[in-house]
């Protein structure tokens, strides 16, 4: 369905934005900013927020975009099919002040695109937005993957682990910043350089410690301060595996510590298969043991829980071997 644009009076008053530390938080937040320019940004993440150590910045004053839902905010802007408030949830939100929308777009900055597209100067975004939808949905090709053209290494830049960076760049795009202006400050230069060297040593450190069961790739970079998205594994894979399994994080990790979050795993469909998007439902391994897992059908994620990594492993490839009943869309 096509996202009806707001007018003035349908906008919710906000005066602060919290957004995911990813590409389409930090462009969510630009759109947001672009039309409300002293609203203050934080930037998070969805297990910090599903945590609830958000709380005490979300008020009726909040503008909430790509991450779970919290009922204090007064506008929830997401396109996350677990995070959709059920009828209930979305009623008591409303009938408490709150505005919600949430549509299955692309990307959330998308949807907060499209909400304020008539009202709303943000013509330096249009030509970034395909980036951030492609990017957020699996619509980057193998090919585009190859070729890591500068907005897929900036993409790679945003992280919850420095979020005056993230203001950083939010900065900029409320500055007015193109693409090429962004690309060329001397910050995020130095950053791209950085995400490029760190893409080799992740490729290789995918290459020793990866392991394809059934056709899910299994990959560990637990206990190390690497990281890397599903494209990186799934293009390894290949034609091998029809998902992957990133697992991430330190045993001894804490939410409140960015440099060293606690064990997660993060499943991503393999997006460079021709049906590799849309068979199952991968967000039903992230909340099969954690309540608080959760994202798309195609990319999601959770925190390892009690037993351990290899017990949550072999729950989730039982699961994965009857995927045809269990996880089947
Ligand atoms: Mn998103």
């Amino acid at each position: 369905m096509p996202v009806r644009p707001l007018s003035e009076e349908e906008v919710p008053v906000f005066s602060r934005i919290l957004a995911d530390s990813d590409m389409d938080g930090l462009f969510g937040a630009a759109v947001l900013k672009a039309y409300r320019p002293d609203a203050e940004v934080m930037f998070t993440h969805a297990a910090a927020m599903r945590s609830g150590m958000m709380d005490g910045f979300v008020d009726r004053s909040t503008a909430l975009v790509d991450l779970p839902f919290h009922p204090a905010c007064g506008w929830y802007v997401d396109h996350h099919m677990t995070n959709r408030p059920d009828e209930e949830a979305a009623k008591a939100f409303a009938a408490a002040g709150g505005t919600q929308h949430w549509e299955a777009t692309p990307s959330a900055a998308r949807l907060a695109y499209d909400l304020l597209a008539d009202i709303t100067q943000m013509d330096h975004l249009t030509d970034m937005m395909p980036v951030v939808d492609a990017l957020d949905s699996g619509g980057i090709s193998k090919k585009e993957f190859l070729e890591d053209a500068p907005l897929l290494q900036l993409a790679r830049t945003c992280t919850s682990r420095d979020p005056e960076y993230m203001r950083h760049l939010v900065g900029l795009l409320t500055g007015g910043a193109s693409a090429e202006v962004l690309l060329n400050d001397s910050t995020v230069q130095k950053r791209l350089r950085e995400v490029v060297d760190e893409r080799v040593v992740a490729l290789e450190h995918v290459k020793a410690n990866t392991t394809v069961v059934d056709r899910l790739a299994i990959c560990r970079f637990d206990e190390t301060p690497l990281r890397s998205n599903g494209y990186l594994v799934t293009a390894w894979a290949g034609n091998d595996a029809d998902a992957c399994c990133i697992v991430h994080g330190y045993a001894d990790g804490h939410l409140g510590d960015p440099h060293r979050p606690p064990l997660s795993a993060s499943f991503y469909a393999n997006s460079f298969l021709p049906d590799g998007q849309g068979r199952y439902d991968l967000s039903r391994l992230a909340t099969a043991l954690d309540p608080t897992g959760g994202g798309h059908a195609n990319a999601c994620g959770c925190r390892i829980q009690p037993p351990g990594l290899e017990a949550n492993l072999a729950h989730w490839l039982d699961m994965w071997s009857n995927r045809d009943n269990v996880l089947v869309r």
